[in-house]
């Protein structure tokens, strides 16, 4: 099958890596980006697609143009970045997108951590409207530690109160070991991600129980009452809301981005990425204690499967991937053609 034939007898189609790309950075270009920020976030949503995140792959290209039709976002921002100190990178993203931001720190942020053993970039003025794991896997790749966090938009109740507050707050850690795919995980600190909120409604399925609440902070699972007016909760009560207050302290407080809950994007109408801040911590683990961070790692990750584990996380998404890889990305046949009008239209 050629990778981006259209399967004539379903409503899917395949196309390879590299199209998926091409035809992204076409619709990036074409609503108002630089050919480097479509790159980057070209590459960051074909890789969400290839992997099955599917809550921040195609899905979000609506998003993405909406939001840089609405003038809420610099699609051809060229973030400043500040070598503060020997383990701290900052980088005002200049109101453009984080993953570009990240993407010109990141050669001076790797050499301050394989130096000084642990380094910080502090991102703030910035959009990120993606999947975390893509910011974090390549460091693991190349034998390093990494941990981010981003918040987003005022979606979540914390634990406890009354309206909502927090965004949906994710976390991703990425760990290299021994003998196969880094260590990998990326989650919202809310029960279910927005993202995934939007594609039960448009599905019209239920919410699993304890997701969210309706605009009378009623429990429902109805995504349609969580989004036109309710809220969502923290994953695991008090604690995925401590989690969820430390991300922004994290990204908002010490990047000096905003909280989740500071920025008006009313005077946007389309606006739809979050104007936050993303904080990335990096360790060398070669200069820890003396045995092999990556031995160690693999260690941990066989007795985990000798005690009967049969997923770790990130497994899915390598499965999803190398799939991808054999057969192209599968893409229902009706995103294409949006995708293909939002490239011309
Ligand atoms: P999931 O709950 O689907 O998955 C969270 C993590 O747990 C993943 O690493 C996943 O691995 C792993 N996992 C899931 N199920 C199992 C299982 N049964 N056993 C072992 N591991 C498992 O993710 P979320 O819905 O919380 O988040 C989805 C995405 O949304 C993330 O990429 C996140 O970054 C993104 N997001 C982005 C925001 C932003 O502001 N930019 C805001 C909120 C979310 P695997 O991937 O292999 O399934
Ligand atoms: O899925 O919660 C989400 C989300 C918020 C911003 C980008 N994705």
């Amino acid at each position: 099958m050629s990778a981006s034939s259209l399967d004539h007898d379903s409503s899917t189609t395949h196309l390879s890596y590299e199209k998926l790309t091409m035809l992204l950075q076409r619709i990036f270009i074409r609503h108002g980006t630089s050919e480097s920020v479509a790159q980057v976030l070209a590459e960051n949503c074909a890789s969400a697609e290839r992997d099955g995140a599917h809550s921040h792959g195609v899905f979000r290209m609506p998003g993405y143009v909406s939001t840089l039709n609405s003038g809420w976002v610099n699609g051809k921002a060229v973030p400043i970045v500040d070598d503060v100190a020997s383990g701290f990178v900052r980088v005002d993203a200049a109101n453009g997108f984080a993953q570009p931001a990240l993407a010109a720190a990141r050669a001076l942020l790797v050499s301050k951590a394989r130096s000084a053993g642990i380094a910080l970039l502090a991102i703030h003025n910035s959009h990120h409207f993606a999947a975390l794991w893509p910011d974090v896997e390549p460091f693991a790749d190349e034998g390093l530690v990494a941990l981010s966090v981003v918040n987003s938009m005022t979606c979540v109740v914390p634990h406890g109160a009354d309206r909502p507050l927090f965004g949906t707050n994710p976390i991703a850690f990425a760990a290299p070991r021994a003998d196969g795919a880094p260590i990998v995980f990326d989650l919202a600190t809310s029960a279910i991600a927005h993202g995934d909120v939007q594609i039960a409604a448009r599905k019209g399925e239920r919410l699993p129980p304890g997701m969210g609440v309706d605009s009378l902070g009623q429990p429902t699972q109805d995504p349609k009452a969580v989004l036109e007016g309710g809220a969502l909760l923290p994953f695991g009560g008090h604690k995925g809301s401590a989690l969820s207050m430390m991300v922004e302290l994290l990204a908002a407080a010490l990047t000096g981005g905003n909280f989740s809950f500071e920025f008006n994007w009313s005077d946007h109408p389309g606006a739809r990425t979050p104007w936050t801040g993303q904080l990335v911590i990096l360790i060398d683990p070669s200069k820890t204690a003396g045995q092999n961070f990556a031995e160690r790692s693999q260690e941990l990750v066989r007795q985990m499967h000798a005690a009967g584990l049969r997923r770790l996380p990130g497994d899915r998404r390598h499965r999803t991937r190398a799939k991808s890889q054999e057969a192209g990305i599968e893409i229902d046949a009706k995103d294409l053609r949006l995708l293909r009008e939002l490239a011309e239209g």
